[in-house]
């Protein structure tokens, strides 16, 4: 029988219908699915899609087969529309999934907080945000709009890449035209600079480099070599920094709610895991001591130009505007914590 018939009949007070419900809940705990879903946006390929991976083996390792994950990159389950993930992970569409905060952003508008240009600037700003207290906010947050987060990951510092010309100044972004992910704010940065930004999905992303429709994008340098975009004319790489993208481990809440919290347990303790792993795999080749990821681009034929702090300087004023009117989408308090953090982390507060 269906289980909302019986909420509702039983909320009306029907004694006769009230004892079903009992068992049909109990039922209900243990009616695990054969296959969850999980969503992502990249395969194991990167270290977003690993990530997922190695989330979905401990977990089935860890119980034993009795919650059995499967891997839907390519964002498939919503025929390729990231900007719907959000959405169709707490409708149930999908049952679990591995996203970034760009796009969940159009519906968790304080998602946007880590699309701020240049307020993260390094891991350590980013750690201090998603690490500490802002972080936590941020959970329950997202846990407040209608799925449960488990954990951090991420997709990496986005760095911006064109078929043109080298970006080292605002000037030389004028005209160029870009494929922007689907959060707003990136139309706003990006026209800020004087450029020609259209969003599309990133399955959309690769054909229009491809073709020419667009000269540029934006991406972490991960994604850059496993999608290979140095065959989509990307000849030049400004490492500005400007974005950081973190990724969320969550499930579907009525899906949480049908494990047993042994389970529950085990789910979250695998997704904090995974995404410890997985945000060591999008930093190698980017810390201080080991920077081989840039070797590896310049070796794909690439001009890769690094921005001194004075160069970044010149980006953040022109964008200043924009700034200001996200964070107070966003929520000024949260922003200005967010600022307090990073600056702690750099030894300024
Ligand atoms: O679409 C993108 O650029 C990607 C893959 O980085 C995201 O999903 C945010």
């Amino acid at each position: 029988m269906d289980r909302r018939f019986l909420l509702k009949a039983s909320a009306v007070g029907s004694a006769a219908l009230a004892a079903p419900l009992v068992v049909t809940r109990a039922a209900h705990a243990q009616a695990y699915k054969n296959e969850y879903k999980v969503s992502t946006v990249v395969g194991t390929a990167f270290p977003w899609g690993k990530g997922a991976e190695i989330w979905i083996n401990l977990v089935r390792e860890r119980t034993q087969g009795r919650i059995n994950m499967k891997l839907y990159p390519g964002v498939s389950l919503i025929n390729g529309d990231q900007t719907r993930e959000f959405s169709a992970m707490r409708q149930g569409v999908i049952d679990m999934a591995v996203g970034s905060t760009i796009n969940w952003s159009p519906q968790v508008r304080e998602l946007n907080l880590f699309s701020l240009p240049f307020l993260a600037r390094d891991h350590a700003g980013l750690d201090a945000i998603t690490q500490g207290e802002v972080g936590q906010q941020m959970m329950k947050v997202v846990e407040k709009a209608g799925v449960v987060p488990l954990a951090w990951g991420e997709n990496g510092f986005r760095e911006v890449t064109n078929s043109r010309r080298e970006i080292r100044t605002p000037a030389d972004m004028k005209g160029l035209k870009f494929r922007v992910v689907g959060s707003p704010i990136f139309n706003d940065t990006f026209s800020a600079f004087g450029a020609n930004p259209t969003q599309m999905s990133w399955a959309d992303a690769q054909p229009a480099l491809a073709s020419g429709a667009v000269e540029g994008q934006e991406n972490p340098l991960h994604i850059f070599t496993a999608a290979k975009l140095h065959t989509l004319s990307q000849k030049f790489v400004t490492r500005w920094g400007y974005v950081a993208d973190p990724l969320i481990f969550a499930a579907n809440r009525e899906i949480w709610d049908s494990w047993t919290p042994q389970d529950r347990d085990i789910v979250r303790a695998a997704a904090v895991e995974a995404g410890k792993q997985e945000i060591a795999l999008t930093r190698k080749g980017l810390t201080a001591n080991d920077m081989s990821m840039i070797k590896e681009v310049e070796g794909l034929g690439v001009k890769v130009t690094e921005l001194s702090e004075s160069d970044k300087q010149a980006f953040k004023k022109v964008i200043q505007p924009v700034y200001e009117k996200w964070s107070k989408q966003i929520g000024t308090d949260l922003v200005k914590r967010a600022e307090a953090a990073v600056a702690a982390s750099r030894g300024k507060a």
